[in-house]
């Protein structure tokens, strides 16, 4: 048994979960959090549980986030529940410990929680195809819409400023400044990239600022790896990674999945020609997540949905590259360049998106009628 299976079987031990532990793996798609897969034998069958270290140098009051969770995901599951259908594949569900906290602090400071693995699910990192693009717009539509009548003032802010493009660029410009690490000027093309779009990408939260766009319940992060799908069918199952549900607008939840779904590569492809806005993909995503919202949305709502995706592109992209510049202290990284791969496979789909943004607006509009 290795030093990270005695940490798992310690923390599981504090959890009441029942059956008999038998193994784990660890999952390495997210950027944030470790997770873990573990599996359990109960009444001789396989069970399996999603168990993760919270990242507190990103969360710095996680008890906050899992009462937002915890809440969110009880309210979804009564909804559900009174059309006559079982949650249990739709919604997280968080295993409480053994003290009654959904979450188990650890004396060296860990901070750890388990959920259920939504059975027969898969997540995938990209879109592949054009129906788990419209699928992922369906999952965080609905999302929204499930929580469209939740008192957006209960939630607790638990990243503040996170989807503030101002703001994140002030602390781009900091990171420049700074140059914790010297990279600086080996980066100074992709920074004249970014400091070129600051005035595009910053109209959404200048609309927000002066009150033109209502705050509602979103998920603030809404990748395609965010998603469980049915593993044979690829519909939908559940939204996940609900760490960052806070009030927001409803061009982020658009916009920020649109930065992947909408892409024809990977977060941080490195061959920049094969980079561009996938048009097909794109429709596929506005459809299915336009589709659940239109009823709800208001005029100026709609109207800022592309506008979303450039700034949340621009944002993500910053994010990147101020990361880089401080030395890779807050995404996880598999390679020393990896942040400077994100951020320049970003500045390239970003630019190809200033040159589409009406003909990507026309889609809003058509699936908004
Ligand atoms: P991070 O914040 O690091 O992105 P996530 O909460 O998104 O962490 O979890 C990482 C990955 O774990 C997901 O992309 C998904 O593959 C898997 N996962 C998380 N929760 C579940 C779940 N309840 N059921 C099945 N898979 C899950
Ligand atoms: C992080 O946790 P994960 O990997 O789903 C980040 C998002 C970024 C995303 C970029 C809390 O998401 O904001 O858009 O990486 N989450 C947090 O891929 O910062
Ligand atoms: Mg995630």
């Amino acid at each position: 048994m290795n030093v990270k299976e005695t940490k798992v079987i310690e923390v599981l031990s504090r959890f009441a979960i029942v059956g008999e532990y038998s193994h784990f793996e660890v999952l390495q798609s997210g950027h944030i959090n470790e997770t873990y897969r573990v599996y359990f034998i109960r009444n001789g069958e396989l069970k399996d549980y999603i168990l993760q270290r919270v990242n507190t140098y990103v969360f710095k009051d996680p008890v906050a986030m899992m009462e937002n969770i915890v809440n969110v995901t009880e309210y979804i599951r009564a909804k559900i529940k009174a059309t006559g259908v079982s949650a249990k594949r739709f919604v997280l569900h968080y295993q409480k410990a053994k003290d009654g906290n959904y979450y188990t602090w650890l004396e060296d400071g860990e901070f750890w929680r388990c959920c259920r693995f939504i059975d027969d699910s898969i997540s995938l990192l990209e879109a592949d195809t054009v129906k788990v693009a419209e699928e992922s717009g369906r999952a965080f539509g609905r999302f929204q819409k499930y929580l469209s009548d939740y008192p957006v003032k209960d939630l607790h802010i638990v990243i503040p400023h996170f989807h503030n493009t101002v703001n994140r660029y002030d602390i781009f410009k900091k990171a420049i400044k700074d140059d914790l690490v010297g990279r600086r000027e080996s980066v100074l093309g992709e920074i004249d990239g970014y400091l070129a779009l600051e005035e595009a990408a910053t109209k959404l939260y200048k609309l927000q600022c002066r009150g033109e766009l209502p705050l509602r319940v979103t998920h603030n992060d809404t990748k395609t790896s965010n998603v469980l799908f049915d593993a044979h069918t690829h519909e939908h199952l559940s939204v996940i990674d609900l760490d960052t549900v806070m009030p927001g607008l409803v061009a982020c939840d658009f916009g920020d999945a649109i930065r992947i779904v909408g892409s024809t590569c990977g977060e941080d492809e490195t061959n920049l020609n094969k980079i561009a806005v996938d048009m097909e993909k794109y429709e596929a995503f506005t459809k299915g997540f336009v589709g659940e919202l239109k009823s709800m949305m208001t005029k100026k709502e709609v109207e800022t949905l592309a506008l979303g995706a450039l700034a949340m592109t621009v944002e993500c992209g910053i994010r990147f590259l101020s990361d880089y510049l401080d030395g890779d202290k807050y995404f996880r990284v598999h390679y020393e360049q990896q942040n400077l791969d994100r951020a320049r496979c970003h500045l390239v789909l970003a630019q190809k998106m200033l040159e589409k943004l009406d003909e990507m607006q026309q889609i809003v509009e058509k699936y908004a009628k």
